[in-house]
């Protein structure tokens, strides 16, 4: 019998390199897609299986998690063998401006979900994987981070994952469903959603060597953070509901790296050298140096980046860093690619991307590019 793993989340990154990677190790894949004004699937459609089609493994139902009837009676209907709580309004910044809504899809969303896999008697049957998150850990308590730091949470998305992170606890505790928290540290790709930081760079730098942006405007450079790669991090999802005994994991990389580091990092990808000027608000990166003809549309002397306050939130979270020894230990985690090969890839996708609006302006097509959201 082929497993059966419900994904809430499916159209965001992790969701989707996990449906892959479920899909490959020959499961029927069940994903609650949001209802949208416009298509909200890019991430799949590569993956996508005409529903017509005998035996098709991929099949996409409408749902939110703001509605326990209709997680339910999906839950009813899959049988899932594993869920995968993936789903959330996963914007820090953005918590701060939407506190209640981010509280009822992180919070209670979660609630509703193991509510209804009890309710249906499938707790005993149903293994369930809550995306838990090192902005638990918020103004830290211990560095490096592990599971048995003291949880902090600087935001309403932080607080909102906490009670995930407990609820789910919970019912292991209570009710002996095999439930585990993966504490997930940073994770990117370049399907990282454009208004995360580091997508954010790689895709603004990209458009400003193109000549389609003339400046990326950022918030506090200083904080820090211990970046992996999402299609390493998901692995780990699915392996933490293959074990004899369910349990909570840090997954991370054990190393740290700047919000300034991480730009550098990009701006060399694209042949470019900065040299930081100034403190505070006032701070600004400036082409230092130009490598070949990478990026055509800059000169020496060019600000390529600038503080806007408007970036900076409530509650900082200043510094992240991972121990993920306990996954190693009893998962085998070892991550797979390091933060210069992430920033490599993504680059060069934002690249490709830029490159493409840049031969369409060319002829005439303006595409509005802009990484200020
Ligand atoms: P994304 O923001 O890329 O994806 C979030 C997903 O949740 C999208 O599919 C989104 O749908 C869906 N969603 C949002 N609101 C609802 C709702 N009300 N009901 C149902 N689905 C909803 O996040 P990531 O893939 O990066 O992260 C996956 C999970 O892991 C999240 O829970 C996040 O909080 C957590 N996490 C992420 C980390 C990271 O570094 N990436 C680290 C630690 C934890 P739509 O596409 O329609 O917007
Ligand atoms: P984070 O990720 O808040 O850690 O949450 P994000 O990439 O948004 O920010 C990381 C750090 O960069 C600083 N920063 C900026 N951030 C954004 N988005 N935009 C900017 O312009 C900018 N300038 C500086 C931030 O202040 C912050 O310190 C992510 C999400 O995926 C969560 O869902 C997940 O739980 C955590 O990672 C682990």
């Amino acid at each position: 019998m082929k497993k059966k793993a419900l994904i809430t989340g499916i159209t965001g990154q992790d969701g989707s390199y996990l449906a892959e990677f479920l899909l490959e190790k020959g499961y029927e894949v069940h994903g609650i897609k949001r209802r949208a004004s416009s298509f909200n699937t890019q991430r799949i459609d590569h993956i996508f299986q005409d529903p017509h089609v005998e035996n098709a493994r991929l099949k996409l139902h409408y749902g939110d998690l703001t509605d326990s009837s209709n997680l339910t009676r999906i839950i009813q209907e899959v049988q899932p063998d594993e869920v995968y709580n993936l789903g959330a309004q996963s914007h820090v910044a953005v918590s701060f401006e939407s506190p209640e809504y981010t509280a009822d899809v992180d919070a209670m969303g979660t609630l509703r979900l193991l509510e209804a896999i009890r309710f249906l008697g499938q707790e005993k049957r149903t293994r369930f994987y809550q995306a838990s998150t090192s902005e638990l850990y918020g103004l830290v308590q211990e560095t490096p981070q592990r599971e048995t730091t003291p949880f902090y949470p600087r935001s309403p998305y932080a607080v909102a994952k906490m009670y995930a992170y407990w609820i789910t606890v919970n019912y292991r505790e209570a009710y002996g469903m095999y439930a585990c928290n993966g504490i997930l540290f940073n994770h990117e790709s370049p399907r990282r959603g454009e208004t995360f930081v580091t997508r954010k760079i790689t895709r603004g730098l990209a458009n400003i060597a193109q000549g389609l942006e003339p400046c990326l405007h950022m918030g506090n450079m200083d904080a820090l953070r211990d970046w992996g790669h999402a299609r390493d991090y998901i692995k780990m999802q699915w392996l933490m509901l293959q074990q004899d005994q369910p349990d909570d994991f840090v997954i991370a990389t054990g190393v740290q790296y700047s919000v300034r580091d991480f730009i550098r990092m990009a701006a060399a990808e694209l042949g470019l050298t900065l040299n930081f000027v100034g403190h505070g608000v006032e701070e600004k990166a400036v082409v230092a140096a130009i490598e070949g003809d990478k990026s055509p549309a800059l000169k020496i002397g060019d600000i390529v980046v600038a503080v806007d306050p408007r970036y900076f939130r409530p509650a900082e979270v200043e510094t992240l860093l991972g121990d993920p020894s306990k996954a190693k230990e009893k998962l085998g985690w070892v991550p797979e690619t390091t933060l210069a090969e992430m920033v490599k890839e993504m680059v060069a996708y934002d690249l490709e991307q830029a490159k493409r609006h840049a031969l369409l302006k060319t002829h005439g097509f303006e595409v509005p590019v802009s990484s200020e959201r």
